[in-house]
């Protein structure tokens, strides 16, 4: 439909898709005036269960869903898109070394990046939410050489928002009232939530994070921990992984991209330009940023101490090394 936005949900009959599309359907994401067209791509022994959530989707009566599009064609899921929410992914199965799931991976990221390319708006913006997903935004990108490397990214907001949450709670303020969490690298275990220089808004002043919590042993060891560790905590509890969390974190994502964060910084995976706190260039490392008119920019010139540079450079290595297995599978 010519005056709706055209919106690709992949992975659309998982968990994180089934709380992700009524929020993109309701107007959450890219504004309560803009109709949306969905479309849902998912692979072919999932089309069933995929009709059933089309068919809640039209239950809904949603003002703003103009057309829903369930496909298992890839080249139809990705034409003429504006947004795409790559959430698809294959999971990790029991006894799977990482660069075999690297490997499955590489392959479904290589044919949509391939699809991006052919058939995607020039403007089309990305996330990648499927794991490993900063390597897997690496390969889209890798494989879509006419859409510029900004348009992609990777989804670390899940993290940022729950390290905001976590200090918010312990300083006893509401979440709206800490900003400006950093997540740097890798979606993984390795990530480093850095709050040296996120602010807290207590009784009215502005107060930087580690002054308002004030107990550093906790920031340097449980806190990092506890968000590096905090996708396995659900999983042990839930039986299932992140999903709701997951789905909002995906709109807040894609919300801050398309409208901007005025004064404060998301934190995103993007392509390392190599001249940004000293990341190798062509990682797709998380970093904070800032949003203006559809355009992320990395926030510059925050100081890094040593602790925070060993922590930085770890989870880059790791990165490279998934990058050199990626594009080793690529080949193979
Ligand atoms: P589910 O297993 O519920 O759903 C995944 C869906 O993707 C399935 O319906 C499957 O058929 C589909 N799929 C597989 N291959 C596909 C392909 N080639 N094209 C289209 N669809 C395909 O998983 P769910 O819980 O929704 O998680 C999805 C992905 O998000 C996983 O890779 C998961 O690890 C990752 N996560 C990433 C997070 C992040 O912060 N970046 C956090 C949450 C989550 O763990």
């Amino acid at each position: 439909m010519a005056d709706s936005m055209k919106v690709l949900v992949t992975g659309a009959a998982g968990q994180i898709a089934y709380s992700l599309v009524i929020a993109v359907a309701k107007g959450d994401v890219f504004g309560k005036d803009k109709p949306i067209t969905l479309v849902l791509l998912d692979i072919p022994p999932m089309m069933e269960v995929l009709e059933g959530v089309v068919l809640e989707l039209n239950d809904c009566a949603l003002p703003l869903l103009r057309e829903v599009i369930a496909t298992a064609d890839v080249a139809e899921a990705f034409k003429d898109i504006d947004a795409a929410m790559l959430v698809g992914a294959m999971p990790r199965r029991e006894g799977m070394e990482r660069k075999d799931l690297l490997a499955a991976n590489v392959k479904i990221f290589k044919e949509q990046g391939a699809a991006l390319d052919q058939h995607s708006k020039k403007t089309v913006k990305v996330v990648v939410v499927g794991n490993p997903a900063n390597t897997n935004a690496l390969i889209a990108s890798h494989y879509a050489p006419s859409i510029p490397k900004k348009n992609f990214s990777c989804l670390t907001r899940l993290d940022q928002n729950r390290a905001q949450s976590l200090v918010a709670h312990r300083i006893g303020i509401p979440n709206s009232d800490v900003k400006n969490v950093i997540i740097w690298g890798n979606h993984s275990s390795t990530q480093f939530p850095d709050v040296r220089h996120a602010k807290a808004v207590i009784g009215g002043k502005v107060v930087a994070v580690p002054d308002a919590v004030k107990d550093d042993s906790y920031l340097k060891n449980d806190f990092i921990k506890t968000v590096q560790q905090r996708g396995a905590a659900v999983i042990k509890l839930r039986k299932l992984s992140s999903a709701m969390s997951a789905a909002k974190a995906t709109c807040d994502h894609m919300h801050d991209w398309f409208s901007g964060t005025g004064d404060s910084w998301v934190s995103m995976g993007v392509i390392s330009d190599g001249n940004s706190y000293g990341i190798p260039e062509g990682l797709m490392y998380s970093f904070p940023v800032k949003i203006q008119n559809g355009n992320w920019q990395i926030v510059q010139g925050l100081d890094i101490n040593d602790f925070s540079r060993a922590k930085m450079d770890a989870t880059a290595k790791e990165l490279l090394e998934e990058k050199a297995m990626a594009l080793a599978a690529c080949q193979g």
